[in-house]
């Protein structure tokens, strides 16, 4: 029988998710939506989902005994809540990033998961599953020596007026946080965030863009340009530099055209599109995981420590200090 998931969100992503869940993946189906806008989860119903019941709150869903499973995909404020009360229900639960706001919210799911006793959640950090950073990973644990130094950018087109400053932390650099610990099989000890000239298209509340620094326990200096007004597309760069060479993180395929004095390829605008079949991989790891009554891929505890990461990157934001980075032992149902 196919997994019975509920999807508590139904945004841009919730929908995305659903729909390649009903119609990309196999094993599971989505048998229930809830949102606090009523009119998002009749959207995503009529859209991806029609025999899915619409349940009116988070709880109620993940509480229904017809539900197997549990898709967070609400905004990243209210994670913390469902995951939490996923757990309790023994229900496996993948969440959107970031898991928790707060390093103390994602210790608490932490917490709570060590005391079930087995992993129920995994987050969602898709680059993990991405072909072109496993390329990447294989490259730098096998070719280029003890890497040194990476030199990454996450670049948007435009952000919205609700986008803020430390929201370049936690909703977008998020993701660098989470896939280089990945691939350089490291933590990060401090963090630093300085400020170039201000692009004229950000607006009041949001410094753009930024260049945060971090540093890791085996000595690599990263830095990252985040630069969410870029106006040209959706560009991510990693270059990751090692003791014999260094190594890139392929470009996303185009196809190349000669026309009228110009050798152009085109550049994506969208996240959606950069990062399309990682998600797929990563949902289907979920069900896969799920249908066995478990979870697996970026757990809880990498979940956390991209929580204290981004913590300790708003306060180099707010302060122009270096933040030390601390981290507790790491429990060991995620040894
Ligand atoms: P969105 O604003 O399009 O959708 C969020 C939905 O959640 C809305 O429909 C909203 O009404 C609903 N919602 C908010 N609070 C709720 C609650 N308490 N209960 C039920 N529904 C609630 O946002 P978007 O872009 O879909 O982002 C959602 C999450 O996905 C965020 O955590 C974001 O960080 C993450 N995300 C991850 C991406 C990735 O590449 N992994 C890309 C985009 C978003
Ligand atoms: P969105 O605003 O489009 O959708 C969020 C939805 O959640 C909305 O429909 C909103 O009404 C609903 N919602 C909010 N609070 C809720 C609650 N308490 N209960 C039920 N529904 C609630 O946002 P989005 O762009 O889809 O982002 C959603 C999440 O996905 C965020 O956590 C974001 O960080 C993450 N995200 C991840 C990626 C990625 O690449 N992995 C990309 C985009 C967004
Ligand atoms: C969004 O939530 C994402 O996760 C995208 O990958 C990121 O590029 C964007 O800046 C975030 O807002």
């Amino acid at each position: 029988m196919a997994l019975r998931i509920g999807v508590i969100g139904a945004g841009a992503i919730g929908q995305d998710h659903a729909r390649r869940i009903n119609q990309v993946l196999t094993g599971a189906h989505i048998v229930a939506v809830s949102d606090v806008n009523a009119g998002n989860a009749a959207a995503l119903q009529s859209e991806v989902a029609p025999d899915a019941t619409l349940f009116a709150t988070g709880e109620e869903l993940i509480a229904a005994p017809e539900i197997d499973a549990v898709l967070v995909t609400s905004w990243g404020t209210t994670h913390e809540q469902y995951v939490l009360a996923a757990i309790a229900a023994g229900k496996p639960c993948f969440c959107e990033k970031p898991l928790a706001t707060t390093a103390e919210g994602a210790r608490r799911i932490v917490e709570a998961e060590s005391a079930a006793g087995k992993r129920l959640v995994q987050v969602g950090f898709m680059r993990r599953y991405d072909e072109g950073y496993k390329m990447l990973k294989a490259v730098v644990d096998k070719e280029i020596g003890t890497p040194l130094m990476v030199h990454a950018a996450h670049r948007n087109a435009s952000v919205a007026e609700a986008y803020v400053t430390p929201m370049a932390i936690h909703d977008t650099l998020i993701h660098e946080i989470d896939v280089f610990r990945w691939l350089l099989d490291d933590d990060y000890v401090s963090a630093q965030v300085v400020f170039p000239r201000k692009t004229s298209h950000a607006h009041g509340k949001l410094r753009d863009p930024q260049i945060v620094l971090l540093e890791t326990a085996k000595g690599v200096r990263i830095d990252v340009e985040v630069f969410v007004n870029c106006r040209y597309g959706y560009d991510i760069q990693c270059q990751v530099v090692g003791e014999e060479g260094l190594a890139n993180l392929p470009e996303p395929m185009s196809i190349v055209t000669r026309k009228k004095a110009k050798l152009q390829n085109a550049i994506l605008t969208d996240w959606k599109h950069r990062f399309i079949d990682s998600y797929d991989v990563e949902l289907q790891d979920f069900i896969d995981a799920a249908a066995k009554g478990t979870a697996s891929g970026p757990s809880s505890w990498d979940g956390y420590v991209a929580a204290v990461t981004s913590d300790a990157c708003v306060k180099a934001q707010e302060t122009g200090e270096i933040v030390p980075i601390e981290l507790p032992a790491r429990p060991a149902l995620y040894a």
